[in-house]
């Protein structure tokens, strides 16, 4: 079932030509830019009623917290602008996102000293662990509109995380809580054969050159 990171290290190398020389420190090693939107996800996309749908805060925090989302679309709202990249090799520049940046929305929290680490829980049955430092850069958002309409269902409708300084595995569609932890904990693809850190332009893709992945498929055919 998720063969993914050795499907992915016999994948040719992609030739870089293709992309303006001014334009590629942008690119980071081994990938291609794509102006389509590719759509990757496993299991599922979600259906909701979206007055019984929550957000649930947690773990390293003084309170639990629940919020609704219009509770989180009346917090201020961000945007921002930025080049994405999948381990499956594809990068995209200049994607534009609308959402609650996830250091305004750290405000709204009781975080206790000891939170270091968290993990995005997320439909259907995904999570991916992060950095809380990684969630602080200025353009990490939980966004809810991409290029100024509503995300679409396969793309995370109503909410998603963007953190697009790492692999966009992490950038968890349909996000449902955010568990700060003391320790750091492997998410989904984590354990599965990828890095746990994941920055494209270090070549974070996997965890190690011997991990054994079980048999079965994976690709993807969809975009937009
Ligand atoms: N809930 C959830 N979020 C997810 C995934 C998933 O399987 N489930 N896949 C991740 C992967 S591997 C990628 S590359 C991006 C793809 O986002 P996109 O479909 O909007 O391009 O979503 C990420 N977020
Ligand atoms: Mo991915």
């Amino acid at each position: 079932m998720h063969d993914k990171a050795d499907r992915l290290k016999a994948a040719k190398v992609p030739d870089r030509q293709q992309t303006e020389s001014s334009e590629q420190h942008r690119l980071p090693p081994g990938q291609t830019l794509t102006s389509k939107f590719p759509i990757l996800h496993e299991g599922p996309v979600p259906e909701y009623d979206l007055n019984r749908w929550t957000l649930r805060v947690f773990g390293e925090v003084e309170e639990e917290r629940i919020f609704s989302l219009d509770e989180l679309q009346s917090l201020p709202q961000s945007k921002s602008e930025s080049d994405i990249h999948c381990v499956t090799r594809w990068s995209k520049f200049d994607t534009r996102w609308e959402g609650v940046k996830f250091k305004d929305f750290m405000k709204e929290l009781g975080l206790l000293p000891e939170a270091k680490y968290v993990m995005i829980h997320a439909d259907t049955n995904y999570e991916t662990n992060l950095r809380l430092e990684d969630l602080l850069h200025e353009d990490v958002l939980l966004a809810f509109r991409y290029d100024d309409k509503p995300l679409t269902p396969k793309h995370g409708y109503p909410l998603r995380l963007v953190v697009p300084h790492l692999y966009f595995w992490k950038s968890a569609k349909w996000v449902r809580g955010i568990e700060f932890m003391k320790e750091d904990r492997k998410g989904f693809w984590e354990s599965h054969g990828f890095h746990n850190t994941a920055d494209p332009f270090k070549e974070q893709r996997f965890s190690s050159d011997e991990y054994e992945m079980p048999e079965g498929e994976w690709e993807y055919n969809e975009y937009d």
